[in-house]
């Protein structure tokens, strides 16, 4: 009979991902990185000498993937030396076209993986029990853990061993949404900790590590890999020590991406060599995705230099999104801006219409001053790549 064990909780590794804002070849690297986390996982898990690993869900971004992507996952885990133990969530639940059910996945499943398929206790080493709460529909009507828990018929007992719950949902705590029935109770989970039917328990759900209620026992991993830019702390796994009346959570850091958003005040050319020089202050660019707003005022010129800035960006990052909601850039034509250009005769008629125009205001996007400044913008930049 044990009473210590150490184990990785992690979840969400979203295998399969797909974000719009890739483009092909920053897509298959971020694939990649979502298989590498697994290794990685593998790597601590050895290191740490843990007995297993549980992923509280949402194993697999979706139930329809490529059996290519299966097949990676797979040779992944099968190249560690743990058992993993895979939750079903809502993002892979257990539904008539489960992944978990196809010929891909029942052909090449390594014998160090285990799919909770059921809800209920399940064995996981010598003296220590995981009490599984699966999802069987991507959205459940009732707090599954709870289920798990009567199902598994351990209340008022006592208990030998270990025993850990492993669930994927939010916790009504966080999420206070009286019409949502799936949400887990916090209260009652809190309440079997307390009572010692339950030493631990992981879930899975919140892409951010979060230590839930007061226990210091009931912990969201958060994703392996950042997949949003919403996440606070994403990009970590759990290392869950339990020996005797204590619990140790020791969070460490295996995500190589990042999801990183900024807003920048921009009145002059000063300010346009404050976002270069932020843009150049990263390493490992291509794993970096961005959103940038952008407020303030500027010349037709100092637009177009922005725009160089940025295109050259979009190649060396991951992904560099317009932040459209929170940006607000006026652009004023200054007459400086296309004098040393040299354009004469029917070229500088039209700039001379143009900068009439573009000077009546007005930011809407079928606003005529806008298309005036647009096509100044890329006049200014042909004009002067012709130069
Ligand atoms: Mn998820």
């Amino acid at each position: 009979m044990s009473d210590g064990t150490r184990f990785i909780h992690t979840s969400d590794w979203q295998i399969g991902m797909t974000r719009h804002f890739l483009d092909a070849d920053a897509q298959a690297r971020f694939n990649d990185a979502r298989l590498e986390a697994i290794r990685a996982i593998g790597r601590v898990a050895a290191e740490e000498s843990c007995d297993f690993v549980v992923v509280a869900g949402d194993v697999f971004d979706s139930n329809f993937l490529h059996r290519r992507t299966v097949y990676a996952t797979l040779e992944a885990i099968s190249e560690c030396e743990v058992t993993f133990y895979l939750l079903p969530g809502n993002h892979d639940a257990l539904d008539p076209s489960s992944i978990y059910q196809t010929p891909e996945f029942g052909e090449r499943k390594p014998d160090n993986v285990v799919v909770l398929d059921e809800p209920g206790l399940v064995e996981v080493s010598p003296g220590v029990q995981v009490i599984a709460a699966p999802l069987l529909t991507r959205k459940p009507l009732t707090d599954l853990l709870a289920d798990a828990i009567a199902k598994a018929g351990i209340e008022g007992g006592g208990k030998s061993g270990i025993r850990i719950g492993v669930a994927h949902g939010q916790l009504d705590s966080l999420v206070p949404d009286e019409a949502n029935p799936a949400l887990i109770s916090l209260a009652s989970a809190e309440q079997n900790v307390r009572d010692g039917l339950l030493d631990y328990v992981a879930l899975g759900d919140r892409h951010s590590t979060l230590d839930a209620g007061e226990t210091g026992r009931i912990w969201y991993s958060g994703t392996p890999e950042p997949t949003d830019y919403v996440e606070d702390d994403s990009g970590n796994i759990l290392v869950v020590e339990l020996d005797g009346s204590k619990c140790r959570v020791e969070k460490r850091h295996t995500g190589t991406w990042s999801f990183i958003r900024r807003e920048f005040p921009i009145d002059g050319a000063d300010d346009l060599r404050v976002v270069d020089d932020w843009l150049e202050s990263f390493s490992q660019k291509d794993r970096k995705i961005l959103k940038l707003a952008f407020r303030g005022t500027v010349s037709i010129r100092e637009e177009a230099e922005l725009g160089e800035i940025l295109d050259r960006a979009s190649d060396l990052f991951a992904a560099v999104e317009d932040w459209d909601r929170e940006s607000d850039l006026a652009v004023r034509p200054d007459d400086d801006d296309f004098s040393d250009l040299g354009l004469s005769g029917f070229a500088k008629d039209a700039l001379d219409r143009l900068v009439a125009e573009a000077s009546t205001g007005g930011t809407d996007l079928d606003d005529p001053s806008r298309a005036a400044r647009d096509a100044l913008g890329l006049l200014y930049r042909l004009a002067r790549s012709g130069t």
